[in-house]
């Protein structure tokens, strides 16, 4: 098929992410499964396509596009049928971006180092987020009042940092104030989500069958 999405995941991964933007999107795509525990992310094969050894990954009329905020923007824009970006010329695709790269940029490591029981660093504020605090309060006072992170619109900003503040509750590297938790129940209600979870089950499933 031309236009598929050829989509490089383990269903245990932040691939989650990409899975649910692609049903979002709408996009025709193929999941090919990366085994992360038979390292298969480390053979030639797959280091040929994203050097970093790392999923998800998708490769969409040729190119390589990597990091999930990045593969969520570009989505948006690839199927905009799907109306997961404000206009590129409406001030609210400065606020979409902004988000999306917050999340990606400074909430992520924020709560993968709280996850990990980091030590604070010696120099917050060489840190992209600063201190964990700051980012998360950063991060609910865009969510309010809400629906969503621009508003009323529902975007690919939210698939990014939905994820991610779900993940984080989950890892309990988040408080789930109920801020928290009715956002993500909000997007999670989604019939993109639903989609999603399903087939990730499915081939989550398959895979443990293979191995
Ligand atoms: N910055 C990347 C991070 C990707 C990443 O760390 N993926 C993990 C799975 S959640 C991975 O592939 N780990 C396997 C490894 O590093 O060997 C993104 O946003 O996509």
């Amino acid at each position: 098929m031309g236009d598929e999405v050829i989509f490089y995941s383990s269903p245990f991964s932040r691939g989650r992410i990409v899975h649910w933007m692609l049903e979002e999107a709408g996009a025709p795509y193929r999941f090919e499964v990366v085994n992360l525990e038979t390292k298969e992310q480390k053979r030639p094969e797959y280091l040929a396509v994203n050097p970093m050894g790392k999923v998800p990954t998708i490769v969409h009329r040729g190119a390589v596009v990597t990091e999930c905020a990045a593969i969520c923007a570009y989505l948006a824009d690839a199927f905009p049928a799907a109306r997961l970006a404000p206009p590129t010329d409406s001030p609210a695709r400065g606020t979409y971006y902004r988000w999306l790269f917050f999340g990606g940029c400074s909430f992520e490591p924020a709560i993968i180092d709280r996850m990990l029981s980091r030590p604070p660093a010696s120099r917050p504020g060489a840190l992209s987020y600063g201190c964990y605090e700051d980012a998360v309060e950063t991060l609910a006072k865009a969510l309010t009042p809400g629906p969503y992170i621009l508003g009323r619109q529902f975007s690919a900003a939210d698939v990014y940092v939905c994820s991610q503040i779900a993940f984080a509750m989950m890892m309990k590297a988040l408080e789930a104030r109920p801020l928290f938790q009715e956002y993500t129940e909000r997007a999670q209600q989604r019939p993109a989500y639903k989609r999603f979870l399903e087939k990730n089950e499915q081939i989550a499933t398959q895979m443990k069958k293979a191995s």
